[in-house]
């Protein structure tokens, strides 16, 4: 499974129209597809923003399968989607958290991270314009895997309130798809044990993070049901989250929710 991995970190993109590409190519996004600077609700006659939907849950409980499984559906319905994966292993701080994940490098628990969430925040302009101009973004992890494995390592200047307050700035999810699984579950599927927090001592510690972090936009899923049930019960959600964000639900902030402005209209300089 972990050959699936070899792009860990790309962004893996929907549509060829979709403006990620375009911005990917060094072309500006359409101005077609994005927005007047606001609180999050549409534009009169503009475009509907896209929904940030995050997969969240230990390692190995399927949230790459069925975050693959959701972007085909979503794109099946014409829904425009990305499915990007944090970390980015793809940048410069990427490149940094990859070798501390292969335990190729060594790294202070406090700097290692801040370089997670470094990762998140180079990220930050594109994600918000992307949602701006009515992508549904797919994430595979993000800032509550940065408070869960950090706060698990027990380090006391480094609990769930610092690693918390270091995520500002960046937006909640609309829609945070929790796979529960047993650690012991998890480590039988293969594959587990290369990186460095493959430990299911650890993931336990996990886990129990997790759960302090839920609230009610979490959709907690026994992840042990098979890959096409869960995907049933995903796929169901992600489509009220994308009609909220479309009907101009703001967008919220972590981790109050109050609005998050969006940003203005990019220039179409193509
Ligand atoms: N990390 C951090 O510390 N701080 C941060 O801010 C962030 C991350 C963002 C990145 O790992 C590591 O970085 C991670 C947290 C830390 N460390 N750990 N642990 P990653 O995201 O690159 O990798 P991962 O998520 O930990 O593992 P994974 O291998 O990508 O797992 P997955 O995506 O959840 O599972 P999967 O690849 O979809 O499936 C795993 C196997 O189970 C595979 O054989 C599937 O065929 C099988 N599978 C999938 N679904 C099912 C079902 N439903 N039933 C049975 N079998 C299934
Ligand atoms: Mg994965």
């Amino acid at each position: 499974m972990r050959a699936l991995h070899a792009g860990r970190g790309l962004a893996l993109r929907g549509s060829p129209c979709s403006p990620g590409i375009a911005h990917q190519r060094g072309l500006s996004v359409s101005t077609q597809l994005c927005r007047a600077a606001g609180n999050g609700a549409p534009a009169p006659g503009g475009p509907r923003r896209g929904a940030l939907v995050v997969f969240e849950g230990i390692d190995r409980c399927g949230k790459s399968t069925q975050c693959s499984l959701l972007l085909e559906s979503l794109q099946r319905r014409g829904v425009r989607a990305e499915l990007w994966r944090f970390p980015d292993r793809t940048t410069p701080i990427g490149g940094l958290i990859n070798e501390y994940l292969q335990k190729k490098a060594a790294l202070d628990d406090a700097v290692i991270h801040l370089l997670f969430v470094a990762n998140r925040n180079e990220k930050r302009e594109e994600m918000l314009r992307l949602l701006a101009g009515g992508t549904t973004l797919v994430l595979d992890r993000y800032s509550y895997s940065g408070v869960a494995y950090t706060a698990a390592k027990g380090v006391p200047h480094l609990d769930a309130g610092f690693c918390r307050a270091a995520e500002t700035g960046l937006p909640a999810a609309d829609l945070v798809v929790y796979l529960d699984l047993d650690p012991e579950q998890s480590a039988a599927r293969g594959g587990f044990g290369s990186e460095r927090y493959e430990k299911v001592e650890f993931q336990k510690k996990v886990r129990s993070q997790y759960g302090a972090l839920a609230d009610g936009r979490w959709l907690r899923l026994d992840a042990s049901q098979p890959a096409e049930q869960l995907q049933a019960q995903v796929a169901a959600a992600v489509q009220r989250a994308v009609e909220r964000a479309a009907a101009g639900e703001p967008l919220g902030r972590l981790w109050d929710y109050a609005p998050m402005p969006l940003p203005a209209a990019v220039p179409d300089v193509a």
